[in-house]
């Protein structure tokens, strides 16, 4: 299948923050940025803020803050391993069918992280390729839900 179409825009990067107040104070206080969604998933490790701008309502560029649940999640780990300093964690493309790009990629040879997707942001279903495999970058694929305003 031709995968290419599928691919509707970079939905997010995202972005390790040890301290979220402090990343808010920046990121919406000095940038301006607008902050659409808070939400903490317990099963990601995370502690995310979805920050967005453009046009109000329609924002099209998106950054997710993540600050660690738990010294042992993959944001917490990141951090450590980045002497205890925030940074980009990861980019998220957003698909508009996961289950075809899923297939597509595994046909490719594409180790994805989870055998299913698992539920991301605003009930969106994700699943991550190893950094390993795509040249050091953690990529997230996310297919929002259907009734998503952003
Ligand atoms: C680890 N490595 C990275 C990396 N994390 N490189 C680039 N970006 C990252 N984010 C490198 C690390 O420096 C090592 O390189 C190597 O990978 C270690 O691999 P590992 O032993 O598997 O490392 P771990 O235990 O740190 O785990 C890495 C993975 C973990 C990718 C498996 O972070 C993970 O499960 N991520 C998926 C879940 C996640 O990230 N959730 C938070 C976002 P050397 O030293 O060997 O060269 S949640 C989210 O985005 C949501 C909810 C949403 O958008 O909806
Ligand atoms: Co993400």
């Amino acid at each position: 299948m031709d995968i290419s179409d599928l691919f509707v825009c970079i939905d997010h990067v995202g972005l390790a923050v040890p301290d979220m107040d402090q990343a808010l104070a920046f990121h919406v206080g000095t940038m301006g940025w607008r902050l659409l969604h808070r939400e903490q998933n317990a099963e990601q490790g995370v502690d995310e803020a979805m920050l967005g701008t453009g046009v109000q309502g329609a924002e099209n560029a998106m950054i997710q803050l993540l600050a660690p649940l738990s010294e042992e999640s993959a944001v917490g780990k990141f951090i450590a391993k980045n002497g205890g300093r925030g940074g980009i964690q990861h980019i998220a493309y957003r698909v508009a069918d996961m289950d075809a790009v899923d297939a597509t990629l595994r046909e490719r040879g594409v180790a994805l992280l989870y055998p299913a997707p698992k539920t991301g942001t605003g009930g969106a279903r994700i699943n991550f390729v190893h950094p390993k495999s795509t040249g050091g970058v953690l990529l997230e694929i996310t297919q929002p839900p259907a009734d998503a305003h952003h």
